[in-house]
C-alpha cells in the first residue's frame, strides 16, 4: 500500500484503510506499506547498521547459508527509535491482530550478502496445534524494515501469500512450492512488510555487489513462547521508553546487557 499524503500527515492510515490493511494479512497472510520511514532516517538506520554488521561479520561465520548472515540488533538508537518498535502504521495493524497486550520478543535482521544464495522454504514457527486440523487466526507477525530498495539483483525475500499462513495439515512445502505462485518483495527501502509468522517464505540470491539489510521484528500474542534468547535491554534505556513500548518489551531481560554494539 502507498501511503496517501493525508495519513503521512496524521502518521496513520484512515480507518478503512487500516481495516484493508489487517485483512490483507488475515486473507493474503502480509501486507507492505511502502516508504514508510523517511530517507535520512532510513539512511542513520543503513549506516549505523552496516557498522554493527561488519563488526560481526568479523567474529562470526555466515549462519543462514553461504554468504548470509541473522544478526541480533542492540537495542539502542537509532534501531530501537519509536519509528520503528511502535510505528503508527504498523502497531494498529499488529494490535487488531494480536491484541493491545501484545508483545515483541525479537528483535534482529538478516541480511544475504553477494554471493548469497536459495534458502530452503521455510515457515518461522511450528503449528500450535500440531496432528490436528486447525489453522488459528494469527498469533504472531513479523515486522520487516528493509533498509535498502529491494530489487530483483539484490536477493529480495520471496513470499508464497495467499493460504500458506493457515499451515494446512501435512501439506508437503517442498513440491507445493514449486507449483503454487509466489511473490519476490520488491519494496523501496524504509518500507514495512507486515508478516504472519507462519507465512512459506525464504531468503534469494544476492546478485548486486553490495549487503541487502532486512530489519526484523517478531510480535506475538503475550503468550507465545519462543526458543529465541531474551533481547538485553539496559535499564535506562527500558526507563526512558514510552508506556507502550514498554509494554511491548515488558518480558524481555530488562536490566540486561547490549548485544552487537557497533563500534564507533
Ligand atoms: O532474506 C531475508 O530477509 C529473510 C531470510 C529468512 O527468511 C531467514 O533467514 O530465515
Amino acid at each position: 500500500m502507498q501511503l496517501t499524503p493525508e495519513e503521512r500527515q496524521n502518521s496513520s492510515l484512515t480507518p478503512e484503510r487500516l481495516k484493508f490493511a489487517i485483512d490483507q494479512v488475515r486473507v493474503n497472510g502480509y501486507v507492505i506499506l511502502e516508504s514508510v520511514l523517511t530517507p535520512d532516517f532510513v539512511g542513520e538506520l543503513h549506516e549505523t547498521f552496516m557498522r554493527t554488521l561488519n563488526e560481526y561479520i568479523r567474529r562470526t561465520d555466515s549462519n543462514r547459508g553461504k554468504n548470509r548472515y541473522q544478526m541480533h540488533m542492540p537495542f539502542m538508537e537509532p534501531f530501537n527509535d519509536a519509528r520503528i518498535i511502535t510505528n503508527t502504521f504498523a502497531l494498529p495493524i499488529l494490535d487488531a491482530l494480536l491484541g493491545e497486550d501484545c508483545v515483541c520478543h525479537y528483535f534482529a535482521s538478516d541480511t544475504p550478502l553477494p554471493g548469497s544464495e536459495h534458502q530452503n522454504v521455510h515457515s518461522d514457527i511450528h503449528r500450535l496445534f500440531p496432528g490436528m486440523p486447525i489453522s488459528p487466526p494469527t498469533f504472531a507477525a513479523v515486522v520487516n524494515v528493509p533498509l535498502v530498495d529491494f530489487t530483483e539483483e539484490n536477493g529480495p525475500v520471496e513470499i508464497w501469500p495467499g493460504g500458506t499462513h493457515l499451515m494446512p495439515e501435512d501439506a508437503p512445502m517442498r513440491e507445493l512450492t514449486d507449483v503454487v505462485d509466489s511473490k519476490l518483495c520488491l519494496m523501496p527501502a524504509g518500507s514495512i512488510l507486515v508478516r504472519d509468522m507462519r507465512m512459506w517464505h525464504r531468503g534469494t540470491p544476492n546478485r548486486s555487489n553490495a549487503a541487502r539489510p532486512n530489519m526484523a521484528m517478531i510480535y506475538a500474542r503475550y503468550w507465545l513462547k519462543t526458543h529465541y534468547p531474551k533481547i538485553g535491554i539496559p535499564q535506562d534505556t527500558y526507563d526512558k521508553l514510552s508506556d507502550r513500548a514498554k509494554k511491548l518489551f515488558r518480558f524481555e531481560d530488562i536490566g540486561g546487557e547490549l548485544v552487537n554494539v557497533p563500534v564507533s
